[in-house]
């Protein structure tokens, strides 16, 4: 289904007054710079997203255009250097850029995490010269749109013992496998494949679109993260050149090292989401009148909105820490999956609380919030499902590994 952006913009230039909760002056704590990037994305969102978004949801459609956009706003790696096209910025700037992509939908997040942490990262991180000035900048432009794949139809929390696989031939390996539930994948030009080699190693492989034998067949069907496309990537007897093989990691800790990276993001990611229902119920409750008065001024809702500013407020300050963490290059797995665990339990309640406060306004698409919720549904899935991030953290607990 085709939609018509330029209309609906022109039709939808009600202004999106979105204006972010910091209780705890955490801007006090943001440079210049961390500013500059929050302007800026959020100001596009304003314009490019808002407009389009609800449409773009009710009719599952992924917003193509915009890709050339996140590039050129800088939000294709951000944290990847200048010299290969990212931005070269820090990751509290990329946890910024994150927040205020997902503040506009978390599909729109979702397309800019996987490309920047789920694919140049892993080629910055482990590719080979050659293959870093051949894709990276194209990737960064939004020439390239990525996808990356590891989970399958039969592993998805336990990629570990993941199916796809390949043989040697020569200067070439050959392909064979599927993977599923892949972001970007219908559109994708590249992507970085995880697959073990004929010793049940896992090593990445950069699979090419029209590579004989490479389909990306379309997710359909889904209540959640309509505007981004979602697929397979299947392999038949796919041969891929050995120079495309990732030549610098090799074991599961390949991919789990460029999730640690996307699921930073989501920490900051899913508090945009958080503040958009935050914003919208306040907004509402002090407009709404039954009973002769607001029904911000009854206590109940009083509660609500007060828990919700207070978990905006603490998720925050975990996002930001986590930020400078990273920044000394000091952040652990189980650090992330904590911030990624809390902030996306946080916005999933915090959409659930806010959508009740909207009545039956909340189930209109007129407002982001129910949107939101069932985005959030697979963003508390993905990268890591909420129990397993659980584990991640009671293994570093108690030293055993309750995921077997
Ligand atoms: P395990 O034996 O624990 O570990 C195997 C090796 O990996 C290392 N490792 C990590 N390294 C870096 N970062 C991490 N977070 C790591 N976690 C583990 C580990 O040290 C070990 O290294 P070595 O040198 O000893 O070999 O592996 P396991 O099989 O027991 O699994 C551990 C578990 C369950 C935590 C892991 O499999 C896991 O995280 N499962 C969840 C899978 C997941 O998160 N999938 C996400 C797919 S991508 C996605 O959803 C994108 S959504 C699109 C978007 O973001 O918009
Ligand atoms: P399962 O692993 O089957 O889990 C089912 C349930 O069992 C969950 O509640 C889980 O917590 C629980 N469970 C599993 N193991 C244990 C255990 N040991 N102990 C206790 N409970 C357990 N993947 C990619 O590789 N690339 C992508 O781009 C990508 N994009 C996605 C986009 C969307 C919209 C969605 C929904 C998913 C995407 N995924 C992607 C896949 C995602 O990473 C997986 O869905 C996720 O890892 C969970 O795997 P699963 O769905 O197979 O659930």
């Amino acid at each position: 289904m085709d939609l018509d952006f330029e209309s609906l913009k022109e039709h939808n230039n009600q202004s999106d007054g979105f204006n972010h909760p910091d209780f705890y002056a955490i801007d006090s704590l943001l440079s210049d710079e961390h500013k500059l990037v929050r302007d800026s994305v959020r100001n596009w969102v304003k314009k490019e997203i808002s407009p389009i978004i609800d449409a773009c949801c009710q009719a599952a459609v992924f917003p193509q255009h915009i890709v050339p956009q996140l590039g050129k706003i800088g939000c294709f790696g951000p944290q990847i250097p200048t010299q290969y096209g990212g931005g070269g910025l820090d990751y509290i700037s990329y946890g910024i850029a994150m927040q205020e992509l997902e503040r506009g939908d978390s599909g729109i997040r979702s397309t800019a995490s996987v490309q920047g942490s789920l694919v140049m990262h892993p080629i910055h991180k482990f590719g080979s010269e050659e293959q870093k000035m051949k894709y990276l900048p194209k990737l960064a432009s939004g020439e390239y749109l990525g996808s990356f794949g590891l989970t399958e139809p039969n592993h998805g929390s336990d990629p570990g013992s993941m199916e796809t696989s390949f043989k040697d031939d020569g200067d070439f390996v050959i392909l064979n496998g599927a993977k599923m539930w892949i972001s970007n994948s219908p559109f994708c030009d590249i992507a970085v494949v995880w697959a073990k080699d004929p010793d049940g190693i896992v090593k990445g492989l950069i699979v090419e679109r029209g590579m004989d034998g490479f389909t990306t067949p379309t997710t359909h069907k889904k209540w959640s993260l309509r505007a981004s496309a979602t697929g397979e990537l299947v392999f038949d007897n796919v041969r891929v050149p050995k120079k495309n093989i990732l030549p610098n990691v090799k074991g599961l800790k390949g991919p789990l090292t460029c999730l640690n990276s996307a699921r930073y993001g989501i920490s900051w990611g899913a508090i945009g989401a958080a503040m958009d229902c935050y914003h919208t119920a306040v907004k509402y409750a002090k407009e709404r009148i039954q009973f002769g008065k607001p029904i911000g001024a009854f206590q109940l809702q009083q509660k609500k909105l007060s828990e919700m500013l207070t978990e905006i407020t603490k998720a925050q300050l975990l996002a930001w820490r986590l930020g400078t963490l990273m920044d000394e290059g000091k952040a652990t797995p189980s650090q992330i999956s904590m911030a990624k665990r809390n902030n996306v339990e946080i916005a999933l309640n915090i959409a659930r609380e806010s959508r009740q406060i909207l009545g039956g306004m909340g189930i209109s698409g007129d407002y982001p919030i129910m949107r939101h919720m069932a985005n959030l549904e697979s963003v508390i899935t993905y990268e890591g499902t909420h129990d397993i991030h659980l584990l991640i953290l009671g293994m570093e607990i108690t030293g055993e590994n309750a995921f077997v």
